[in-house]
């Protein structure tokens, strides 16, 4: 699996105030941290002040880029000025998060996607909402892979995202997700597939439960990302786990590595 780590988001209280106050070093611990446990993209999201984002953006890229040089930057925003700021800041071409159907982002995203040949994450909604059948997402991401296409973005520098809407608020919720995922994968075999894991068990006790659950099920899906907390460490256990028991770990190389190493099973008490 390919880990974005979700950590580095401005909606949550501690960033948003390591933003405000330029705490570098609270930040730049955070992007160490996540990647160390397995990230090798770093979402970044500046949060929620449209005037201040672009500002905000470029900030984290600099501190971020110098404290893990080998992370790639997955950029968070829907605001194109902000996007745009980061990209020039950053060193290596970083992930757009994202393009989706909404006309003011095919708009503003597709061409910067297009021009700086960035990886991107593609939402499957568009400007009436979230399609409630995998039929209706899979519509809306065959429309956006034709203009991706069309704009020279390769396949393999996509990652779908079916989207994942809270089982408590719908029981058919993981459903349409899996099914969507069954459906993009069969249809575009290059394209990536991601999404925010944690939404799944929003209102939910036991959540980390629930998205143990849900990781297995996504991954025989076909999904090959995930947005999460990589410091979570049953759940980087139970994503390796399955992955080796569907065949797909060879040898079972990067499990036994991993255990070895102590980066899945008991915690080394030296
Ligand atoms: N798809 C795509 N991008 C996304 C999402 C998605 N970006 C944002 C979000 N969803 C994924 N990122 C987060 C970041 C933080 C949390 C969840 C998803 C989060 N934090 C907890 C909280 O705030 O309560 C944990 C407590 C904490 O650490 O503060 O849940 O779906 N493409």
């Amino acid at each position: 699996m390919i880990v974005i780590g979700e950590k580095i988001n401005g909606t949550r209280k501690p960033v948003a105030k390591a933003i405000q106050e330029r705490d570098a070093a609270f930040i730049r611990d955070l992007a160490r941290r996540q990647f160390e446990n397995g990230a090798s993209y770093l979402d970044i999201n500046a949060g929620t002040l449209p005037k201040r984002e672009p500002e905000d953006m470029a900030w984290l890229v600099e501190h971020i880029q110098e404290s893990v040089p080998d992370a790639i930057l997955c950029l968070d925003s829907a605001n194109p000025v902000a996007l745009k700021a980061g990209i020039e800041k950053a060193a290596k071409t970083p992930m757009l998060n994202s393009l989706s159907g909404e006309k003011f982002r095919i708009d503003g995203v597709l061409p910067l996607a297009c021009e700086f040949k960035t990886e991107l994450i593609i939402l499957a909604l568009d400007d009436k909402g979230i399609p409630r059948t995998s039929e209706g997402r899979l519509a809306i991401v065959r429309n956006l892979i034709e203009m991706t296409r069309a704009g020279g973005l390769p396949d393999e520098k996509l990652f779908v995202d079916p989207l994942v809407m809270a089982i408590s608020t719908g029981t058919g919720n993981g459903n349409i997700s899996l099914e969507t995922c069954r459906m993009i994968h069969e249809e575009f075999p290059r394209v990536h597939l991601t999404c925010g894991l944690s939404n799944i068990s929003f209102g939910m006790p036991l959540r980390s439960v629930l998205n143990q659950a849900f990781i297995v099920l996504t991954i025989q899906a076909g999904m090959d990302s995930v947005i999460v907390n990589p410091e979570e460490r049953e759940l980087r256990a139970i994503m390796m786990a399955a992955e080796t028991v569907l065949g797909m770990d060879r040898h079972c190389m990067n499990f036994n590595r991993a255990f070895r190493a102590g980066k899945i099973g008991p915690k080394a008490t030296a």
